[in-house]
């Protein structure tokens, strides 16, 4: 078994590298339906909120269409935009697995799509957290490019043993990313984008510290699967986001051995606050699981 919990190759029907046929002429008409709920919900909180790399996106792919989008249709608009794609996977795969995708400017998107009565629960990560919470994103080139660059970091910090500080990395920034821009805090984390609820505490709510984005901090500090995020990063530019990658993450790593982790509901010396939050959301939850 390996460190991410996989054992053996890909599930039946899957291909060596985990991707499926999508099966969109399989979706139900309340699988539709079930999208363009969730589309509309979110498009009525994230004008004013989320990036307009984000909204521009949208657009771009046309991601409301009549339900549930057509991988293929979607991949030939990005591919033109940035050379991504969208390929179906059945689900979480293998980390190795993922870098190799992500590296390569192919984006595993899940196939399946959440029940009427679980439309804000999330076991795994559904066609409309991958599709409408990521690919809108990927149009933007810069980052595209981050995107691309993380997946060949992922496969080179699995080599290190260090993949648990990458992905702290990953989940402050793609999944709950914010940004500086001229009107104010935007979300551009994918986790935020795709959830009702935390497209307004992540900006809104007093509870959650807001921090300016610093590479070694954000690899110092735990996150939460099971909540909102207590502590959110805040990046100046996708640019400066990008720039993030040409550190020697070798160098880090080896400056990290020695460092503690940073309590996700405390501020720590040299932190650039830019909101301190009082953190009685979370006080008033069950206690974090933290990863
Ligand atoms: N698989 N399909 C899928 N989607 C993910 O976001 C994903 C994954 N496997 C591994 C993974 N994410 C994380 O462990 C890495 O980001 C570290
Ligand atoms: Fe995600």
């Amino acid at each position: 078994m390996s460190a991410d919990g996989f054992s053996g190759g890909p599930p039946p029907g899957a291909a060596a590298d985990w991707t499926i046929a999508q099966g969109w002429n399989g979706y139900t008409t309340e699988e539709h339906s079930t999208w363009l709920t969730l589309y509309d919900r979110q498009m009525a909180v994230l004008p004013g909120r989320a990036c307009n790399a984000f909204l521009h996106g949208l657009d771009a792919l046309d991601l409301r269409g009549e339900g549930v989008p057509d991988f293929t249709r979607i991949s030939e608009r990005l591919q033109a935009l940035t050379g991504w794609s969208v390929v179906a996977v059945p689900g979480l795969i293998p980390d190795d697995v993922f870098f190799d995708h992500l590296a390569s400017r192919r984006f595993p998107a899940g196939n399946f799509i959440r029940k009427p009565h679980e439309l804000d629960y999330l076991k795994e990560p559904d066609v409309f957290h991958d599709v409408f919470g990521h690919v809108p994103m990927l149009t933007d080139p810069v980052f595209a490019d981050y995107m691309a660059a993380y997946g060949r970091g992922g496969a080179r910090a699995l080599q290190l043993g260090r993949l648990h500080n990458l992905a702290r990395l990953y989940w402050y920034t793609v999944e709950f990313g914010l940004m500086q821009s001229a009107a104010g805090l935007r979300i551009y984390g994918a986790g935020i984008v795709s959830s009702r609820t935390e497209s307004v505490f992540s900006l809104e709510d007093g509870s959650p510290n807001r921090i300016a984005f610093d590479l070694q901090r954000v690899m110092r500090t735990p996150y939460r699967i099971d909540d909102f995020q207590q502590t959110y990063f805040v990046i100046p530019s996708m640019d400066e986001l990008l720039d993030v990658t040409q550190h020697d993450f070798g160098a880090l790593y080896t400056a990290l051995a020695g460092a503690k982790d940073i309590a996700i509901t405390d501020l720590a010396p040299g932190d650039r606050v830019i909101t301190r939050g009082h953190q009685e959301y979370a006080a008033s939850r069950a206690p974090a699981q933290l990863v």
